[in-house]
């Protein structure tokens, strides 16, 4: 058993022997969240504002366990699903490695990257809010809601305009096969690392790049030792909310309805509090370190990436199918509606 895997199965024997029954709907309950972020980043900000109104409207309490507390995104999701956790946050470029179809936001210049419109489409999708709740059933996880944490952009040793430029360089991805093949499109050699990996693999030069919103740039100290930011326009950092589905269903109607409208309570929030924090994440980066350089890619430049994107759409359908296929179809009318293209 390696290292990390014992420390995880260490933390879930003492988890589960703290264990507070849920199933006694008249006594009050302690869940537990645990998300990928550190304070004050937007999942612990969601989460916080989750447990404020779990607390203000209940007498049932919600400890958050932050990353690292508990491992990586990876073993967070595996105690949700062993029932350990009663809720979790984890990003879809971690679970499209278990469910195929969460992929989709990994396909590249798919999704805006204004504020105003991609919290829209996440209020209104129908794929995102009727067909993405019975994909991760199957996974044993109660979708709660998804929303946007900000637009990606590329960090790189030097600057790229060109995906001639992205070549020989390893640019850190997440963990799901999709985005090995969005950043292949784009002339650079994927490298897909846990979270926990990317600061050291930047510092020693083991990878050259990664994409990140830029708020995780600044909170994570990525400017540091990957001092080129690139706006490339190709995407949203996605993020989902959920819990353990046997956990749910054997919620009372009033516990179900508390966890809805905490989720709500949660997702309000982070639709005034996302906005305008890119901008706020970036001048702090620039005042910490004045040598950071910005390019922002022109509508030409973008369009050598954009023309690259067709062909991670056609891997995304090889892999997922009919059902892909519907998702996507979904997809694009939900964007249309929201974006009028
Ligand atoms: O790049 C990552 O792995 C991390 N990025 C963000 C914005 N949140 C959590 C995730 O693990």
């Amino acid at each position: 058993m390696s290292k990390k895997t014992l420390l995880s199965t260490a933390l879930a024997g003492v988890l589960m022997a703290g264990m507070v029954s849920y199933s006694v709907d008249t006594e009050a309950a302690n869940w537990r969240y645990a998300h990928e972020e550190f304070e004050g980043d937007v999942q612990d900000v969601f989460a916080q504002k989750f447990k404020e109104y779990v607390e203000a409207n209940s007498s049932n309490t919600v400890q958050v366990f932050r990353f690292g507390e508990l491992g990586e995104s990876d073993d967070i999701m595996e105690q949700t699903q062993a029932g350990i956790l009663q809720f979790v946050n984890q990003s879809p470029g971690f679970t499209g490695a278990i469910i195929p179809e969460a992929q989709i936001f990994f396909i590249p210049y798919l999704l805006p990257v204004e504020d105003d419109q991609i919290i829209e489409f996440f209020r209104t999708s129908s794929a995102i809010n009727e067909m993405f709740p019975e994909l991760y059933a199957e996974q044993g996880l109660e979708l709660l809601t998804m929303y946007p944490e900000g637009e990606m952009v590329v960090t790189a040793d030097t600057p790229v305009r060109t995906p001639e430029e992205f070549r020989g360089k390893n640019i850190r991805t997440m963990t799901n096969p999709l985005l090995t093949e969005t950043y292949r499109a784009f002339g650079a050699t994927p490298t897909p690392l846990p979270w926990g990996e990317v600061y050291g693999g930047l510092q020693t030069n083991i990878i050259q790049g990664q994409e990140n919103p830029i708020f995780w740039i600044e909170s994570g100290g990525l400017y540091e030792v990957s001092p080129n930011l690139i706006f490339t326009g190709h995407g949203q950092f996605t993020t989902a909310m959920m819990a353990n589905k046997r956990f749910f269903d054997g919620l009372s109607d009033e516990d179900k309805q508390l966890v809805h409208d905490a989720t709500a309570h949660a997702f309000d929030y982070i639709t005034e509090y996302v906005p305008g924090l890119s901008e706020q994440s970036l001048e702090k980066i620039l005042a910490a370190k004045p040598d950071v350089t910005v390019t922002r890619l022109t509508e030409e430049e973008r369009q050598a990436f954009r023309d690259r994107a067709p062909q991670v759409e056609a891997r995304f359908i090889e892999m997922t199918g009919e059902r892909g296929q519907a998702l996507l179809d979904q997809f694009k009318a939900d964007l249309e509606a929201v974006t009028g293209n």
